[in-house]
């Protein structure tokens, strides 16, 4: 019996739930990972996060790589261990990062070298050395190693990525080797050009992983676009396996994305716009900043069941954001990946129950309304 699997329980037109068995505990999907980039979700403790009912953390490559180090981190018992979370943990591979943070990139076949963002030290990243890094911070979900163009770009650049990206595909696939109880996904990429997805999708599909993320979305063709992909993208890839799409996103994406097949998401947006006054409720965006909730004694949601709307008005919110106490962040990204994880609760119900065309119509509904 393999010690990492995908079990499918239903389904509801192209939608999925199910569960990812992995030998760090169960991944309930569809599923939302916080980003805890550098061994942390920032201003929330493990345990917190937990407590909003995530199942797996997404980790970076790139960052740990640079700050503190994955020989340091695996000297010091794993990137679990160290961080004090012992679920899974899914790590991107590096490429995506470097491309959007690092400085002085050169790319080749061979891989990227680039500077560190931190301290302007030279580094290179290959498939081969992602696929060690991964392995020194001891991640359960092991991203290939793959180059994500930024959009709008040509149709020549956008199928020279993608193919060199399956090229990576296949040399992450060898590098990585046979891990019992560890997966590697494969990333499709080809932006939002049809045939390309076929191709990438076919090149993944020979090679063979344990699942497959849908990259190259999400990076500035707009929702109208990503949608146009997803809508033939998720079938282009075995149904037995976990589909994840990176990066993604706002409630309503994350919404659209699963009713079109996707079982995985990560999105820095409840965590960072926690820091930035910004809260997601089922009512759509509030800016906490706004002098409308100075006076206001509600909480951010009346039927939020977080400890930022048990214990706390909008007016001490405001207050405590405009004060820059640190609490601001703490409750505000606490009660956003709250939201975050409640709305895939009820998708995965919705699902469950064959109500998820009703679940969606009430979801939009809500937020038409606008905040209160
Ligand atoms: N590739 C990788 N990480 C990613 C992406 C990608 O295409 C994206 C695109 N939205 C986010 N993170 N490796
Ligand atoms: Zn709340």
């Amino acid at each position: 019996m393999s010690r990492f699997s995908f079990t499918v329980n239903a389904t509801d037109g192209r939608a999925r739930t199910g569960v990812i068995d992995t030998p760090r505990g169960q991944i309930r999907t569809p599923a939302f990972m916080p980003v805890g980039t550098a061994a942390t979700v920032k201003a929330m403790l493990p345990e917190s996060v937990r407590a909003t009912g995530a199942d797996i953390l997404l980790g970076n490559t790139y960052h740990l790589m640079l700050r503190p180090g994955a020989e340091r981190i695996a000297r010091l018992g794993g990137l679990h261990r160290f961080m004090n979370w012992d679920r899974p943990i899914l790590t991107d591979s590096g490429g995506f990062q470097v491309m959007s943070l690092a400085d002085l990139r050169k790319l080749t076949e061979d891989g990227v070298t680039f500077a560190s963002h931190v301290d302007g030290s030279r580094h290179f990243l290959s498939p081969e050395t992602s696929m060690e890094i991964q392995r020194l911070l001891g991640s359960d979900i092991v991203m290939a190693f793959d180059e994500c163009p930024a959009l709008p770009a040509t149709e020549d650049r956008q199928a020279e990525a993608m193919r060199l990206s399956m090229r990576w595909a296949q040399r992450s696939r060898d590098a990585f080797g046979d891990r019992p109880g560890h997966a590697l996904f494969g990333i499709m990429q080809g932006g939002v050009i049809r045939h390309l997805r076929e191709e990438s999708a076919q090149a993944l599909r020979g090679i063979g992983f344990d699942g497959y993320a849908i990259g190259g979305l999400a990076v500035g063709e707009g929702q109208e676009a990503m949608f146009g992909v997803l809508d033939y993208a998720p079938e282009l890839l075995p149904t037995d396996k976990p589909r994840y799409l990176m990066g993604v996103g706002k409630p309503d994406d994350i919404v659209g994305a699963v009713q079109r097949g996707v079982d995985m998401m990560d999105c820095v947006l409840p965590s960072r716009s926690g820091r930035t006054g910004q809260a997601w409720t089922r009512r759509g965006q509030v800016n906490i900043k706004n002098a409308r909730h100075a006076d206001d004694p509600r909480p951010l949601d009346e039927s939020c069941t977080c400890p930022a709307c048990r214990g706390y008005s909008r007016a001490y919110l405001h207050h405590v954001f405009r004060a820059q106490e640190m609490i601001s962040g703490m409750l505000l990204t606490w009660h956003n990946l709250h939201y975050y994880q409640t709305l895939m609760q009820g998708l995965r119900d919705a699902i469950a129950a064959g109500t998820l065309d009703t679940f969606v119509t009430g979801f939009h509904a809500e937020r038409q309304q606008g905040d209160i």
